[in-house]
């Protein structure tokens, strides 16, 4: 590995299968006799895990889109300082689901403040720490709304915004990861075990420690 721990985030639209993928990441690495430590943004730390639920399931609360912004990067702040560099310190595998990615397409583009405004924002809290590669699902947001209906899930505040708004968080992701070396979108259409397939492949390619020889 480049450096001490190699930091990993899984990144996309709601319902494109990030959280099932971690999952079925982390069972991997640790089949490989890897630590990993897995976590959610906005989350992974107490402060995180309460700005969360301000943020999602306050649907009461009008929170104008610069008060989104900050507060999911106040949550990113304590995340990066108390879970994602300990763990890199550690050498393990940080594997997060969302980071910066979500905060650049949600509030720069789909929020409207604007992409610089969130990277030097988002720099700040941060410190510059940057990901070793995000992959992106790439998944049509009706695909993806499809598979939540099928789930029975009900939309929290950010959800709930309209199909003009998901579709400016597809296309950003899509625009974001094209120009950025350290990213790579993966289809997310198809069976599980066919994405995960995918996302094995481009680890396996782009880390050939740890990674490289190994299969399944
Ligand atoms: N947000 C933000 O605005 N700015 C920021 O900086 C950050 C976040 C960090 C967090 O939502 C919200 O915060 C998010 C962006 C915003 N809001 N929105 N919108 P979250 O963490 O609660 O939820 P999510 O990130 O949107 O994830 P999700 O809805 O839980 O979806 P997912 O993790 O990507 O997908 P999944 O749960 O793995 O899969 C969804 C369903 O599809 C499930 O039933 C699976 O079993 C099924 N599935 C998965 N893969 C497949 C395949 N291949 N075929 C068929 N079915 C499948």
């Amino acid at each position: 590995m480049s450096r001490a721990g190699l930091f990993l985030v899984l990144e996309g639209g709601e319902g494109v299968g990030k959280t099932t993928h971690a999952l079925l990441l982390a069972d991997w690495f640790a089949s490989l006799g890897l630590t990993v430590t897995r976590a959610r943004e906005p989350g992974g730390t107490r402060l995180g895990e309460a700005i969360r639920h301000v943020l999602l399931h306050h649907r009461d609360l009008a929170i104008p889109p610069e008060s989104e912004l900050l507060l999911m990067l106040a949550a990113r702040a304590a995340f990066v300082r108390e879970v994602v560099r300990p763990a890199l310190a550690r050498g393990e595998i940080m594997l997060s689901d969302r980071f910066e990615y979500s905060t650049f397409v949600y509030q720069g583009l789909g929020r409207g403040l604007g992409l610089e405004r969130a990277r030097q924002l988002n720099a700040f809290a941060t410190g510059g720490l940057r990901p070793d590669l995000v992959v992106v699902l790439d998944l049509p947001p009706a695909g993806a709304a499809a598979r939540r209906r099928r789930e029975g899930r009900t939309d929290d505040r950010i959800e709930g915004e309209g199909e003009g708004f998901l579709t400016r968080i597809h296309e950003g992701y899509r625009a974001l990861a094209a120009g950025d070396p350290h990213a790579v979108v993966v289809d997310g259409q198809g069976t599980s075990e066919e994405v995960q397939e995918r996302i094995r492949s481009v680890l396996r390619a782009r880390f050939p420690e740890p990674f490289g020889s190994t299969e399944g």
